[in-house]
């Protein structure tokens, strides 16, 4: 099972991101490679690429099972339960079942891979992830030949999730990914950030991230997963077509109706901090960009 970890960035990424690197990584970096003092060196050695810092990446959130604002999710979250905790896998699988977090980690091997996060909001975050990949997940259970698509739902429980008392979006929240999608090595099941648990806020126990796609489509609290023959329905774009498409590509030359795509401002650069370029497909464009051959990025979007 165990895979190796081939899509972080190497030293040869750096370049090209270099509107990524904070001021005393470039510093350093203009000072002779290898010798960056970061405070966290495992993202500097392997990338080039600060995270941002825990307080950070758990205090500023979207959750609107628990409200739409930012600090919400670090305020209200705590009243979701996660334990005991299980997925449902169904739909086009061989084997069919609930499955428990214990039995699914039991079979899966987790990594670390610092990722680039890009919300469709125009913010941005780079975060240590801990967890494995979802083509594991979806081998453990049998991909069946008909599948083409992979729906997914996040837990719904109104008296432990005060937001899903508005009708903001059509509880509980769903989201989809093609099958080449949610196969990819790049797709990660997360269960860790830094080393320690996700929280709450960000998702916990178990959640979807999708590091080239906008953030919406990373599925918190994660409590089925269906293989489908057709396109599974997604909630921002139910709630907007016109504004969210299936795809959600993050893509700097496709605009938001109603703004630019084409910078983002990198949440905790302080109050100086400058908008940063946006990259296509997050900057994993390498790695992703031949799904999408042959495809009008701007009608799929
Ligand atoms: N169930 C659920 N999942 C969700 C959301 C949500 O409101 N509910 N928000 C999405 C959006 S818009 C973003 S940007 C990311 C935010 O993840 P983070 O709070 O861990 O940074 O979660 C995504 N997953
Ligand atoms: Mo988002």
């Amino acid at each position: 099972m165990a895979r190796r970890w081939k899509n972080d960035l190497s030293a040869a990424d750096v370049t090209p991101y270099g509107a990524f690197l904070n001021r005393r990584q470039l510093l350093a970096g203009a000072a002779g490679l290898g010798l960056a003092t970061a405070a966290r060196p495992v993202a500097a050695a392997a990338e080039g690429l600060e995270p941002n810092s825990w307080e950070e990446i758990t205090t500023y959130n979207n959750y609107y099972e628990f409200g739409t604002g930012k600090s919400d999710p670090a305020s209200y979250a705590y009243m979701l339960t996660t334990q005991p905790w299980s997925v449902t896998i169904d739909g086009l699988v061989d084997r069919p079942g609930d499955y428990s977090l214990e039995q699914i980690l039991g079979e899966m091997t987790i990594e670390q891979r610092i990722y680039r996060f890009r919300c469709v909001e125009a913010w941005s975050m780079v975060i240590p992830w801990n967890g494995f990949e979802l083509a594991d997940l979806l081998e453990m259970a049998g991909v069946q030949d008909g599948a083409k698509y992979v729906a997914f739902e996040t837990v719904l429980r109104r008296e432990e999730m005060p937001g899903t008392r508005y009708p903001i979006l059509d509880w509980p929240y769903v989201e989809g990914l093609r099958l080449d999608e949610a196969m990819h090595p790049l797709t990660l099941m997360a269960t860790g950030i830094y080393d320690r648990p996700v929280p709450n806020q960000n998702g916990a126990p178990i959640r979807l991230v999708v590091p080239w796609k906008y953030g919406y489509k990373s599925i918190k609290s994660i409590v089925r997963i269906t293989l489908t023959e057709s396109e599974p329905p997604t909630s921002w774009n139910k709630a907007n077509a016109r504004e969210y498409g299936f795809y959600s590509n993050v893509n700097p030359e496709v605009s938001h109706p109603r703004w630019s795509q084409a910078t983002e401002r990198p949440i905790g650069g302080g109050l100086f901090a400058r908008r940063q370029p946006t990259l296509m497909f997050n900057g994993y464009q390498d790695e992703v960009a031949a799904m999408y051959d042959g495809m009008d990025l701007s009608v799929y979007h």
